[in-house]
Order: structure tokens, then C-alpha cells, then sequence
């Protein structure tokens, strides 16, 4: 399992879709980390991921990627720097209807940068809004920070929304880093 070609990590707030988006993905079984959710004051969700998610997919071109999903919780968060080792890049999922998405963002993207210098970014929970929260707030703060990382408004249960932030993430490793298949 670890000897995947390329690595791409998944990390983001809790709910924010990780788990989803590797399943909606993968061509093989996803390997599964969930639990019982002690934590119902961060989200009231019935599951949570406790370990490491894995999954396959294999791109049109051939490339064979393999997706590692992180724990939202942020009482996991040691095992981020764990997971990220050796991956090529990092999506960012962050749930549009938290109290304040930009300050998640924000917080998400100073972590994983340490990490990896290529990110793209995933608003997800667009479909059912229910904050009152702008969508614009994301590429103009991006745009403010001079930073220039994909951004895609997602819903992670689709495999085509995925697939699109997940080929944008690799047209930017690909223009950054010169990867071939
Ligand atoms: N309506 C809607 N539901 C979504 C979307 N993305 C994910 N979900 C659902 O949100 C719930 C939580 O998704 P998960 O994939 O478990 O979230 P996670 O990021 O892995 O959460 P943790 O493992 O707890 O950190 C699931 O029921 C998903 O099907 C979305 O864009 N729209
Ligand atoms: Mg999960």
C-alpha cells in the first residue's frame, strides 16, 4: 500500500467531506478508519475517522495515485505530518456552513504548508447552505494573500467534482514540478 506511485493527502475539518471524497474516488475497496463520534460538540456526526482512510484511483493517463485521508479531529493532529510524508500534495476540505470557513482555511493551509508546497482546495457543503456566509469570501482572500492554489466549490459524494479539484491539484504539481507519468 505504500508503494503507490504518487501520494495525495486529504485533510481538512471535521465532516468537511475527506472520507466521502476518497470513497466517491478510489477503483478499489476504500480502507476505513471510522468510529463511534465522542465528539459531538465539533460536529454531531454518527462517524469519525481515527486512523488513516486509503484509497486508489487511476487517472486516464495512467497515473496511479494513491489518496491517504486524514483525521479532522484536531486532537489527531500529530499523525498529519505523519501522513503527509512523501506525498506530492495535499487537498483541503473545508465545510462552507462551519462558523467561520476563511479562518478554517486559513488555520488548514498554515499546517499543511509546512508539509507540501502544492495544495488545491475544496469548499464543500455547498449544496445545502445554510450559513449566511459569502462563497466569493474564498478567492478574494486567496487573491489578498497573493496565493494562487486551485479552488473548487465541491460536493464530495460526486466522483466527477473530485476527480476535477483532483486533476487541478496534479495540473499544478505538473506545471510547478515537471512530474511525468
Ligand atoms: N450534502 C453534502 N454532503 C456532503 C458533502 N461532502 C460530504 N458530505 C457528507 O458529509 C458527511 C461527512 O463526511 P465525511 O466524509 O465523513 O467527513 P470527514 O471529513 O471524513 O470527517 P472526519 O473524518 O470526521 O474528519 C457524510 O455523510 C458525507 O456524505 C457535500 O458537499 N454535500
Ligand atoms: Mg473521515
Amino acid at each position: 500500500m505504500i508503494l503507490q506511485q504518487y501520494k495525495i493527502v486529504f485533510a481538512g475539518s471535521m465532516g468537511a467531506g475527506k472520507t466521502e471524497a476518497i470513497r466517491s474516488l478510489s477503483d478499489i475497496p476504500v480502507l476505513l478508519t471510522e468510529a463511534f463520534n465522542t465528539d459531538q460538540t465539533s460536529h454531531q456526526k454518527l462517524e469519525t475517522t481515527v486512523g488513516i482512510d486509503y484509497g486508489e484511483v487511476t487517472l486516464e493517463d495512467g497515473l496511479k495515485i494513491g489518496l491517504y485521508g486524514t483525521p479532522g479531529q484536531s486532537r489527531f493532529d500529530f499523525i498529519w505530518p505523519v501522513i503527509c510524508q512523501g506525498a506530492i500534495g495535499a487537498i483541503i476540505l473545508i465545510d462552507h456552513n462551519v462558523n467561520d470557513p476563511l479562518s478554517e482555511l486559513e488555520s488548514y493551509l498554515e499546517t499543511f504548508q509546512n508539509y507540501t508546497d502544492n495544495i488545491a482546495i475544496g469548499i464543500t457543503h455547498t449544496d445545502e447552505i445554510t450559513s449566511s456566509t459569502n462563497t466569493a469570501i474564498y478567492k478574494d482572500w486567496l487573491i489578498s494573500q497573493d496565493l494562487y492554489s486551485p479552488l473548487f466549490f465541491i460536493d464530495c459524494r460526486k466522483k466527477s467534482d473530485v476527480l476535477l479539484l483532483l486533476e487541478a491539484l496534479i495540473t499544478s504539481i505538473e506545471v510547478n514540478h515537471y512530474i511525468t507519468a
